[in-house]
């Protein structure tokens, strides 16, 4: 829910140069949102038309226009963000979220931002990937003096060419995106463009991630590249929405990655193309289909394809370790010990002994295990069949041939056709064929001579 209020006294904010006197009579009032659900898009109010784009658990930023020019109003400052249900995260956003609202601009617009600091330390914002007057680029120290705390500075540049694009502070970066500190920019073409085709359903994902404590609730902000929860939009699953489309529908995936690695983003079902990065449309010859493509760190991708397959298809990046929540990563590997004859004994030493891991870590999604407060498992959400296994970077796309069109709500689980899930063989069994020459499985130990370079051998 996106509520207004008015929060700044004329006195107490600072601007860049080139803003007028006019624009500083009064700023436009910033919206602020409290949850974390998908906004329906909104589409474009006054100005240009556009197709407006869905940021999954998030929203884009209203405006108003003066004299020609679109304002908008961002507040950096703390925020609450349900990570999933159960677990909040004290960050610092844009807004009352993180990621920041989403800009939505049409290329040719001149746009100002307010920019309000309400962060105890200095601030300032760049913006990412598009072609701004040196002075607008946001680098705290190089191209302006820092936001202090409490003051309002405005950016004011032309959205000159079309595309998908980032917001995050160049101030005190470390710290400042650890925490949270990000928003999606897009800036849609202002008519029909050789290179960009139009769709029926457009989604933004930011990527982050965080370190936080099993227990805890803010980041640490020191971690280089061990992080324990890898979101969408600040979301892990299962609290990420899924990607609701109609059978048929053209579909645009734009992802930014402003975590400390790359991600290859993994679609079932589909083969996509990258049609875009943030440098702008990719040329026709230079898209292939793929289905996996790896964002790499500070890169923009669109992803494009036609919702075809009707079903639910997972949506993740593949890395293992980013489909998880928080774990320990010191835990030893178990698979094909036998604890048995140990249990016993261990648990009269450690009454919490708890024996895991000799088959796998999947009994670890059902198990009902005591968490800290405000800490999730490493592995859950629940399907059609049974627990997912899976946390982190992962969503569902669900492709229906009679989900609406504009209808963004979730349709449930699909509904399969009859005889089309794999299940369980009842036929008969042939015996499996095995080489002759290959020793036998169970049968005594083979030895075999090593002959090692130089002639020596054991
Ligand atoms: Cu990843």
């Amino acid at each position: 829910m996106i509520d207004r209020r008015r929060f700044l006294s004329a006195a107490g904010f600072a601007a860049a140069a080139t803003v007028g006197r006019a624009a500083l009579s009064a700023l436009p009032e910033p919206a602020l949102r409290s949850s974390a659900e998908t906004a329906p898009p909104s589409p474009p109010a006054n100005g240009r038309p556009f197709h407006p784009v869905v940021t999954l658990n998030g929203w884009s930023a209203p405006w108003r226009t003066r004299d020609g020019v679109k304002e908008f109003h961002l507040v950096a400052e703390p925020v609450e963000r349900e990570l999933a249900p159960n677990m909040i995260a004290r960050l610092w956003g844009y807004n009352g979220q993180s990621p920041g609202p989403t800009i939505e601009v049409v290329e040719g617009d001149r746009v100002r931002i307010f920019v309000t600091n309400r962060l105890p330390e200095h601030t300032s914002i760049h913006w990412h990937g598009q072609r701004v007057p040196n002075g607008m680029d946001g680098v705290g120290g190089l191209t302006q003096p820092h936001i202090p705390p409490g003051k309002t500075f405005a950016y004011e540049f032309v959205a000159r060419r079309p595309g998908t694009f980032m917001y995050h502070p160049h101030a005190d970066e470390m710290v400042q995106m650890a925490m949270g500190m990000m928003g999606f920019w897009v800036t849609h073409p202002r008519a029909a463009h050789p290179l960009i085709d139009q769709v029926e359903r457009d989604f933004c994902v930011l990527l982050n991630a965080y370190d936080i404590e099993p227990g805890g609730a803010v980041p640490k902000v020191n971690t280089m590249l061990d992080f324990n929860l890898w979101t969408f939009n600040s979301r892990v699953f299962p609290g990420i929405d899924s990607l609701n489309v109609r059978q048929g529908d053209r579909v645009r995936l734009r992802i930014g990655n402003l975590t400390m690695t790359n991600h290859p983003i993994h679609i079932h079902g589909h083969e996509f193309v990258v049609s875009g990065t943030d440098g702008g449309p990719t040329p026709r010859a230079a898209r292939w289909p793929e289905v996996t493509t790896d964002v790499a760190v500070g890169q923009m991708r669109q992803l494009e394809f036609v919702a075809d397959e009707p079903g639910d298809w997972a949506v993740h990046c593949h890395k293992s370790h980013h489909t998880m929540n928080a774990m320990g990563h010191a835990v030893p590997t178990m698979i094909g010990v036998d604890h048995r004859g140990l249990i016993g004994p261990l648990q009269r030493l450690v009454p919490d002994y708890m024996l895991m891991g000799e088959r796998g870590m999947a009994d670890m999604s059902e198990m009902e295990m005591p968490l800290p407060d405000n800490t999730l498992p490493m592995m859950s959400g629940r399907g059609p069949f049974g627990a997912i296994e899976m946390g982190g970077m992962f969503t569902v796309l669900k492709v229906r041939r009679d989900q609406r069109p504009g209808d963004y709500s979730d349709p449930g689980w699909y509904a399969h056709p009859e005889g089309t899930i794999a299940h369980e063989w009842d036929g008969p069994l042939a015996a499996p064929t095995r080489s002759a020459r290959a020793p036998a499985l169970n049968g005594p130990a083979q030895e075999y001579a090593v002959r090692k370079p130089h002639g020596r051998s054991r």
